[in-house]
């Protein structure tokens, strides 16, 4: 059976448990725990090692969903987990102080998941304010990243069709530049 395993990162309160929870067909795995730091985004809890979901795309192909903890003092858990995955769904909310800068922050830290599989970038919390635009966000890709290609789109982690229609585009797009030799093998 195929397999596919996708790392869900961006900042904190981005929406990346959210976006796991709506997808997963089996009970999520959370390690969430109080927020102290309510004054940096306002919610009750934040993840503090990762976040683990499972999904069947047509019936056959299991994706394994994990989920970063956003914030950097927890970021020994990136490294872990950017070790076997092969793909990644970048979240990154409008309502963060620069999410246009934490975007390229996060393409920058988790680049070999571009060379293992692709990204997708999806904007998120856009109905909560108007931040930058898609184009300004692929934009600013284009500009500093000009060998890569990656996809972003507004979304919405709560919604689980919209996330899986992300999801879905990331995994063609896995597929089709593994079928033309454009990725290389993941660490074991
Ligand atoms: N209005 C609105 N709310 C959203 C949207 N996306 C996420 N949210 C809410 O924003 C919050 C995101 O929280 P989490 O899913 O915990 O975010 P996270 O990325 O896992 O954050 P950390 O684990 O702390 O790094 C939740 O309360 C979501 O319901 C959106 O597009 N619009
Ligand atoms: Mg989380």
């Amino acid at each position: 059976m195929a397999e596919h395993v996708i790392l869900f990162t961006g900042p904190m309160g981005a929406g990346k448990t959210t976006a796991i929870r709506s997808l997963s067909e089996i009970e999520v795995v959370s390690t969430e725990a109080n927020n102290s730091e309510r004054h940096i985004v306002d919610k009750a809890t934040t993840t503090v090692a990762l976040d683990y979901g499972e999904i069947l795309i047509d019936g056959e192909e299991k994706v394994r969903l994990y989920g970063i903890p956003g914030q950097k003092r927890f970021d020994f858990m990136w490294a872990i987990l950017k070790k076997r995955a092969k793909g990644m769904i970048l979240l990154v909310n409008s309502d963060a102080p620069d999410p246009i800068g934490q975007m390229l922050e996060f393409i920058d830290d988790f680049r070999e998941l571009y060379d293992r599989g692709g990204v997708v970038v999806g904007v998120s919390r856009a109905d909560v304010i108007a931040g930058p635009t898609l184009g300004d966000f692929s934009e600013a890709l284009e500009r500093t990243n000009p060998d890569l290609v990656i996809p972003v789109f507004t979304v919405d982690p709560r919604d689980r069709d919209q996330m899986e229609d992300v999801l879905l585009v990331l995994i063609a797009n896995i597929e089709m530049r593994a079928m033309f030799g454009m990725t290389t093998a993941a660490a074991l």
